[in-house]
């Protein structure tokens, strides 16, 4: 079958299409990215000259781009990972938010629905139920917790969220939605905690902890959602949310602490720096529905993830160090320079 796999670029999308290449190589995969600032052409170097797959630059939300190219391609299934993804930039701008989560995910679903009814799988966040207390550790969110954002971030994703809902029961789309925890990994773009905390260990840099680093996100290793999302847009029920996560739960000051010490830092690197506006206390997913239904459990422990990601950043420096030389000093500076 064809796939359009939008964000391809992307974090999460590139290690998609690797995954798919491995798992379903007699698949045709036809990338879509508008290439902004989080996408990165090179890092899909490795399947650029593989005949089932082809890299098309457009953005979803170039309406007459995305007909033609349904009309070209006859997709089977489409599976939308692009997106601006970064909730410090939607504090700053929300703008773009709304124009590519929402429009832009209204554009790919009226293609597929002019062009066939065409499967298609919605990626989406946990951080469209907002957030749960520090201090009630039994509470955890399943698909029936009620849409409660708290970003522009979030409110832009779940209004997508909500339009592809709609979309099934107005058109009868078949549709299914992830949602899923904090991913991590290979390629994962350095404005993110993560990769921001081991570039600027390896830099000698000042590591900027967001209030008291109490926060607590529930972290999924890349590989093990792009398997869940294989299996949602394989066997997963038509019109169903799946939420995506693992128990994996850390405070953002342990995983700083973490990194430092696999790096051989010292921890007078933190710097604690002003809170994150709205700043959501802590993410925390139940994944009992895609467990039953479909078989996924998490296979990575963060214990192991986290060493093959700092080992990742090690080994490809001059992947992440091209894109911090360049306009992502400007951002820094913005956002960190006077915090
Ligand atoms: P990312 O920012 O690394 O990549 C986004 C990709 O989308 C880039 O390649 C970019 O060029 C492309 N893009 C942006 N706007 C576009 C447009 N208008 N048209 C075409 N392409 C465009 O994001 P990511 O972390 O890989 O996230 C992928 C998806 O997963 C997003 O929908 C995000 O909301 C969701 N998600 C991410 C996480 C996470 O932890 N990273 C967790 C839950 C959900
Ligand atoms: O410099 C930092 N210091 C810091 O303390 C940064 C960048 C982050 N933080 C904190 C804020 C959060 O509590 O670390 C935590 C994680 O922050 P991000 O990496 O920005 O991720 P988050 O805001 O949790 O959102 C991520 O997960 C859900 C993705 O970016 C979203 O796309 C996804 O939907």
């Amino acid at each position: 079958m064809t796939l359009i796999v939008t964000g391809g670029a992307g974090f999460i999308g590139s290690n998609f299409i690797f995954y798919m290449r491995k798992a379903h190589p007699e698949d045709r995969i036809v990338c879509l990215d508008k290439l902004t600032y989080a996408g990165n052409l090179s890092t899909l170097a490795p399947v650029m000259d593989d005949p089932n797959f082809r890299f098309v630059k457009l953005d979803i939300c170039d309406r007459a781009g995305v007909f033609a190219l349904f009309e070209e391609e006859k997709p089977d299934v489409v599976v939308n990972f692009a997106a601006e993804s970064h909730v410090d930039r939607s504090i700053e701008d929300p703008g773009i938010f709304l124009q590519t989560n929402i429009l832009g995910t209204a554009t790919m679903m009226d293609a597929c629905r002019t062009f066939g009814n065409v499967r298609y799988h919605q990626v989406s966040t946990d951080e469209v139920y907002g957030d749960l207390p520090l201090d009630r550790p039994d509470l955890f969110f399943t698909e029936e917790t009620p849409i409660h954002t708290s970003s522009p971030y979030s409110s832009s994703k779940a209004g997508a969220d909500l339009l592809v809902q709609a979309y099934h029961r107005t058109y009868d789309l078949p549709i299914t939605i992830s949602r899923c925890s904090n991913n991590y990994g290979p390629y994962h773009f350095p404005e993110k905690l993560i990769p921001l905390m081991i570039a600027n260990c390896l830099n000698n840099k000042p590591l900027p902890v967001y209030g008291e680093g109490l926060n607590v996100r529930d972290w999924l290793y890349v590989e093990d959602h792009c398997k869940a999302i294989d299996l949602i847009v394989r066997k997963g029920r038509i019109g169903e949310v799946y939420n995506v996560g693992g128990h994996n739960e850390m405070r953002n000051i342990d995983i700083v602490k973490l990194i430092i010490k696999e790096l051989g830092k010292d921890e007078s690197l933190i710097t604690y720096v002003t809170d994150r506006k709205g700043h959501d206390l802590r993410y925390a997913i139940d994944p009992t529905k895609i467990h039953n239904e479909l078989g996924w459990l998490p296979e990575t422990k963060f214990q192991d993830g986290i060493k093959k990601t700092i080992q990742w950043y090690l080994d490809n420096k001059a992947w992440w160090e091209e894109i911090i030389s360049g306009e992502y000093q400007n951002y820094y500076e913005k956002m960190y320079g006077n915090r």
